[in-house]
This record gives structure tokens, C-alpha cells and sequence, in this order.
């Protein structure tokens, strides 16, 4: 029986074979992905990082190719772009983006955390669209950023639905809290991220943000998009993007309110 670390190493030097016998080119390793040349700006990178969940022997599950593209981190991709563009933070601080989905990328956080220190950038790292089955891989990826003094915020409907159900904090979430991580719950839609970024930059992240109660309008928000080197690593030209949330309609025939 492999170790989960050595079953790790193993599968991925198969998936890479396997890929580059396809000639799917891509590289596993997705810390190349941040643009870290010099700027006559402060850097803030916005790390945007869909995580994957474990299997039964702890083995991160990853793909050479993930099938589709997650709805969730091209929302936040592109909230973050409109953050970006607007400066938020000022004229002279350059705000870069990422996005990572760890269902086919493999971020190396030593490396990529030791690059931005001697360089002198600073970061955010973004967990997006964070599932109950992706919580304990989000909270193990997301120590290590901490560990560098990297902050970290969690959204998603872990995090959301939680709030919604249970109606408070359940003892997952405090641990989290109490590792200084950020919990975000709610649509980000609206400013709510500026907030975050601006709070982060400000080393002031709150450790919640709850805008459970108000749903945002999505006219004149920001488009869900994803980088073309991101989606190079889905399944051939396959994708989707979900530009709605559901319905403020209950047709009786219908399951839209039942799936969202
Ligand atoms: C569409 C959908 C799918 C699609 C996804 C398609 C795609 N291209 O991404 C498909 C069919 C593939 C799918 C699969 C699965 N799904 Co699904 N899915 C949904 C659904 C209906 C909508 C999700 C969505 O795209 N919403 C729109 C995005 C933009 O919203 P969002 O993720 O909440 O993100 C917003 C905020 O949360 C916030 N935010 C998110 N992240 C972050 C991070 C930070 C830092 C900040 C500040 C803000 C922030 O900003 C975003 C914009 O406002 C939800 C139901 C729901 N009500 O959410 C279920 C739901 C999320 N799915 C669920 C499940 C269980 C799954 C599967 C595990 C099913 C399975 N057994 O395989 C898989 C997992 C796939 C994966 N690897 O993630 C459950 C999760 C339950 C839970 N407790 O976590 C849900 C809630 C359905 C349910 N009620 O049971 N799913
Ligand atoms: S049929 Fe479904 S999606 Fe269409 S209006 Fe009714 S509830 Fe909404």
C-alpha cells in the first residue's frame, strides 16, 4: 500500500507522462503562472486558489486535465480584474491576479512564498468557492501560506452554508479563525471584495465577513472570466460558465430552486 505521499509523487509523475504523451504541454507546476517581474509599484498579488478535496487516503486528488472550469473562481477571477483596473489601493500599488485550480494545477506555496519575500511583493491568498469536501484541503493549504505570513481568506458555501444553516460558527470554522485565517460568507459582488483587499493590505482582514442577509444585484458587476492559460488545462476547448444565481421564481415543475 503506497503512502499518501508517495502515492502522491507516483501519480503525478504518471499524469505527467501520460500528459506529455498527449502533448498536453502544460506545466503541473503552476507557481510559473504569477507575474513576478519588477514594477515601479508596490505588488499585491491576489492569489486566487480553487482547492481540490482529499481521497479516502489522503491523497489531494489532481488531474492532468480538470473537465470543467470552476464557475466559482471565474466569478472571483473576474471581481478581482475589476479590483485590479480600478486601483483600489492607489496609483502606486500594481494589484497582479492569479487563479489556480487545484484540481489540475500543483502550486508549490514554499517556493512561491520564498519568491515573493525576497522580491518584496506582497500577497492575499483567495480560497474560492470552498465546498464542505474541500474544507480540509483548503485549511492545510492554507497553514502553509500563514506559516510564510501570507494572510488568508476563505469563501464559498462551506463557509456560507454553515452561517445559513447552522446560524453560527461551528467549531471547523473557529479553528480556522483562531489560525488567523479570514472567513468570507456571502456573494463578493457589489464592493464586498474591495473591502477584503483593501483590509488585507491594510493588515486589518476581519475574521468574517457576513453578508448573508443581502443578496446583491448582478447588473453591472463584473463578468466571470478565466485566464486562457487556465483553461488550456481543462479537457480540450470545453467549458462553461454560469452567469446567474438561481431564480426568485418557485415554478412548481421546476428544480431550479432545489439545486441552488
Ligand atoms: C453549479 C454547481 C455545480 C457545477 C459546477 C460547474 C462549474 N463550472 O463550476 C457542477 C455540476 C460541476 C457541480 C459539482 C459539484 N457540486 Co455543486 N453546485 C453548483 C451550484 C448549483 C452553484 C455553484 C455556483 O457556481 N455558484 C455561483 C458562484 C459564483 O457562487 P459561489 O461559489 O458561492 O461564489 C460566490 C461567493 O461564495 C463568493 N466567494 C466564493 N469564494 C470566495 C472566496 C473569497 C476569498 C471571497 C472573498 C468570496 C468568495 O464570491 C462568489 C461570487 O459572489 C451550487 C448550489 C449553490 N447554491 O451554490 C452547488 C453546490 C455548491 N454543489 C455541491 C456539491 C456537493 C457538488 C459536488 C461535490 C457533487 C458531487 N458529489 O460530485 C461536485 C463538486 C465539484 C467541485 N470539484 O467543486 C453542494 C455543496 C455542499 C457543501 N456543503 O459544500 C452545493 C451547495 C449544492 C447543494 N445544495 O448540495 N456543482
Ligand atoms: S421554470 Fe424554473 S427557471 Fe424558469 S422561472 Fe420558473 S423557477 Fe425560474
Amino acid at each position: 500500500m503506497h503512502t499518501p505521499r508517495k502515492k502522491a509523487a507516483y501519480l503525478n509523475a504518471v499524469q505527467f507522462k501520460v500528459g506529455n504523451a498527449f502533448g498536453w504541454r502544460g506545466t503541473l507546476n503552476a507557481n510559473s503562472r504569477v507575474d513576478i517581474s519588477e514594477s515601479p509599484c508596490q505588488v499585491f498579488h491576489l492569489l486566487l486558489i480553487k482547492p481540490t478535496r482529499y481521497d479516502d487516503e489522503g491523497y489531494p486528488i489532481q488531474w492532468v486535465r480538470s473537465s470543467i472550469p470552476s464557475n466559482s473562481l471565474a466569478c472571483l477571477n473576474g471581481i478581482a480584474l475589476d479590483v485590479a483596473a480600478r486601483r483600489i489601493l492607489g496609483a502606486d500599488v500594481d494589484i497582479r491576479i492569479s487563479t489556480f485550480d487545484e484540481a489540475c494545477d500543483v502550486i508549490n506555496v514554499d517556493a512561491l512564498a520564498n519568491t515573493l519575500k525576497r522580491i518584496g511583493h506582497r500577497a492575499l491568498v483567495c480560497m474560492a468557492g470552498v465546498q464542505s469536501n474541500q474544507f480540509p484541503r483548503t485549511i492545510d493549504v492554507s497553514k502553509r501560506f500563514i506559516q510564510h505570513g501570507i494572510p488568508v481568506c476563505i469563501g464559498g458555501f462551506h463557509v456560507s452554508g454553515v452561517l445559513s444553516v447552522v446560524g453560527k460558527l461551528t467549531e471547523e470554522l473557529v479553528a480556522a479563525q483562531n489560525l488567523g485565517i479570514s472567513l468570507f460568507a456571502g456573494e463578493a459582488e457589489s464592493g464586498r471584495f474591495d473591502d477584503v483587499v483593501k483590509d488585507a493590505w491594510n493588515h486589518q482582514l476581519k475574521p468574517l465577513y457576513e453578508y448573508q442577509n443581502a443578496m446583491v444585484s448582478l447588473e453591472n458587476q463584473p463578468q466571470p472570466v478565466l485566464p486562457t492559460e487556465l483553461v488550456k488545462r481543462n479537457f480540450g476547448s470545453i467549458s462553461t460558465i454560469d452567469l446567474g444565481r438561481g431564480c426568485p421564481f418557485q415554478c412548481s415543475f421546476c428544480c431550479a430552486e432545489f439545486i441552488y
